[in-house]
């Protein structure tokens, strides 16, 4: 079977925005007006002031003193005369004293007209009625109004489209795989159909309950989380009735001016990540306008004494702060250290380099920081600037620091050797220190804390097997035969961690202390989360090695996932993976269809969809084209798409 051709998007009109204007500018609108009268009342009163000083005050002018600081705001206009002298002080005398009477004249002449006008033009001011007032202001709010509405419009400038190559396609290359393939797509369609009917606009799915869930990442709002996340999936998998579906939403609901504190790194992992891709992909502007418009609002989050951005913004106020569980009020390294990709794209597309800047500022503080055994800790206090607890993990808390560390490299069209290099450094010192192998000769990688190794993985670590297998070429002294081999290691020990449950779904974490190897002890991390590390390491071993274990080791996973996690209202997770009888969590996580089934449809797609050397996966699975920066600036281009 082929897959459907591509529907015309980018031919297609988009209708226009509802981008009206938001309270604020009113309130601003009003405040100027006002604020005019109070700055003439003042003004009057001013040059009143100084007009008496100059009639009333004892003529001192033989030897007259000009304070240098008084004279710039009384006397602007005298830069020239002080131009002309080095000291600060100076004396006038002689002929330049007859000059300096004209030039006195003529100031006193010119405050003396400016205070009549302006005391005329309060006059008429009052003179009008409260009603015409009123029409003035209104006049003044729709100008503002007018104003911000046609900044907002307003098209970002035009750069150079990177080679987008494999955007569809990957047809498989035999029967088997291309049913396997179809039945992914089919549980992606049951995915969205069940959050389309139940759940829509909220940001996931309870599909027990059938309706809206959400979670403090997402703060207050319902910001679609689903539907952005999952826009780049369905593109993909051809399912375009559903993206231009998610692509209404979008233009006519997505909103980013709530009262609402979200996570810094959530939303611009899921969001900022998955508009990007789907504008990438679809070509869609609105896509792109919607991204420059929620980073924007993320800004404030850098506000801090070091740069270093709060784990939380609220996106209307600016406010940021941190998670109160975070060690000593620090920010967490996986969040500020995840933005590199995202912030990159959004500076290369509007030519403005703040987001750039706010990255690269964080790199150069890291680089500086005394690094304990070579290792970055998880928690960084953004007041100080010191490393909080020394916790070092390549899993939750860590993961996608160093992951963003490889792609910047990548994504840079392996121009980025500072990032390179900082990777190569890290994962040397996490070979080191962290990673080890069981007595059954299953290779770990363990949590360092307080000065001691942690023999506990986490499904979330999972994903260093793909990060490993996917940094071999290019590594230090030609290490890629070896790098490849431990991503196939970490792949084994993850696939067993799988293989020892009943329901052959992994735990969220798993433990190697003597008899115990890759299970989880304690019942709290005994749950599945439709989580996609696991798969995500199947698909990047697949790329590299083409070994048929890593797609029957995914299709293992995907039966477990259509057989334990089905509900007729879509998927959810499960509480205890070790218990034959599944319990559900009633819920369905967005990065279930932004990264589980799309790490499952590419492992049964041909290697000509979104190839590697042309697109780099953010760490939700969006997929950002790499960036030939050596041929082009980040300040854009005047080249169109
Ligand atoms: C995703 O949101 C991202 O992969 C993130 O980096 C960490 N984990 C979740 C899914 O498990």
């Amino acid at each position: 079977m082929t897959t459907p051709a591509l529907l015309p998007l980018s031919g297609r009109r988009i209708p226009p925005l509802n981008l009206g204007p938001p309270s604020f500018p009113h309130h601003r609108a009003t405040l100027r007006l006002s604020e005019k009268f109070i700055l003439l009342l003042i003004l009057s009163a001013f040059i009143t002031l100084c007009f008496g000083a100059f009639f009333f005050l004892p003529d001192s002018s033989k030897h007259k003193r000009f304070d240098l600081g008084l004279e710039d705001v009384l006397i602007p206009h005298v830069d020239a005369i002080k131009g002309a002298k080095n000291s600060d002080v100076f004396l006038i005398h002689g002929p330049d004293e007859h000059r300096h009477r004209e030039e006195e004249e003529r100031l006193r002449n010119k405050i003396r007209a400016d205070h009549e006008k302006a005391l005329e033009e309060a006059k008429e001011k009052l003179k009008k009625s409260r009603e015409e007032i009123r029409a003035e202001i209104q006049t003044e709010k729709n100008k503002v109004a007018q104003e911000i509405k046609s900044k907002e419009k307003k098209p970002l400038p035009p750069v150079p489209i990177p080679n987008l190559i494999g955007i569809n396609g990957g047809d498989p290359e035999d029967n088997d795989t291309r049913e396997k393939r179809e039945k992914i797509k089919e549980m992606m369609k049951h995915a969205w159909d069940n959050y389309r009917t139940y759940g829509w606009g909220h940001n996931e799915l309870r599909p027990i309950a059938r309706k809206g869930h959400s979670t403090n990442i997402f703060g207050s709002s319902q910001m679609g989380a689903t539907i952005v996340d999952a826009l780049d999936t369905l593109y993909i998998m051809g399912l375009h009735a559903e993206f231009l579906d998610g692509q209404r939403w979008v233009e006519e609901n997505l909103d980013f001016s709530v009262n609402s504190e979200v996570s810094v790194f959530e939303v611009n992992i899921r969001f900022i990540g998955g508009l990007l891709a789907a504008y990438y992909l679809s070509g869609e502007e609105i896509f792109k306008i919607k991204a420059v418009q929620l980073a924007e609002k993320l800004l404030p989050a850098f506000n801090t004494p070091t740069g270093i951005p709060w784990a939380m913004v609220n996106l209307k106020s600016g406010v940021g702060r941190n998670w109160g569980w975070a060690s000593a009020g620090s920010s967490i390294l996986a969040e500020f250290g995840t933005l590199h990709m995202e912030f990159v794209h959004l500076s290369y597309l509007t030519g403005d380099l703040v987001y750039y800047k706010k990255v690269m500022h964080i790199r150069k503080l890291l680089q500086k920081m005394d690094r304990p055994n070579g290792l970055y800790p998880n928690y960084l206090n953004p007041r100080t600037g010191r490393w909080g607890q020394y916790h070092t993990s390549v899993g939750g808390l860590g993961d996608s620091f160093y992951e963003y560390l490889l792609k910047a490299w990548l994504m840079s069209d392996k121009t980025d050797h500072e990032a390179r290099k900082m990777y190569d450094d890290a994962i040397e010192a996490i070979e080191k220190h962290l990673i080890k192998k069981s007595r059954g000769g299953l290779v770990f990688i363990g949590e360092w804390k307080n000065g001691h190794l942690e023999k506990k993985m986490g499904h979330l670590t999972c994903f260093a097997g793909g990060m490993f297998a996917l940094g071999a070429d290019g590594s230090k002294t030609d290490k890629a035969g070896h790098y490849l081999e431990l991503g196939a290691e970490i792949a084994r020990t993850c696939h067993e961690s799988y293989d020892r449950t009943a329901l052959k779904l992994g735990p969220e974490s798993f433990k190697f202390d003597g008899a115990v190897e890759a299970v989880a002890v304690r019942q709290a991390e005994k749950y599945y989360i439709l989580r996609p590390e696991v798969i995500e390491t199947y698909w990047y071993l697949w790329r590299f090695t083409h070994d048929p274990r890593y797609r029957q080791w995914g299709w293992e996973a995907a039966l477990a996932i259509e057989k334990y996690c089905r509900v007729t209202g879509g998927f959810s997770g499960i509480k205890d993976v070790y218990s034959s009888v599944p319990t559900h969590d009633d819920v369905q996580q967005s990065f279930f269809l932004a990264e589980t089934l799309k790490y499952l449809y590419l492992l049964f797609s041909g290697d000509d969809l979104l190839p590697l050397d042309h697109w780099v996966f953010n760490t939700e699975a969006h997929p950002l084209p790499v960036l030939h920066l050596a041929n082009t600036t980040l300040s854009g281009n005047p080249a169109v798409r």
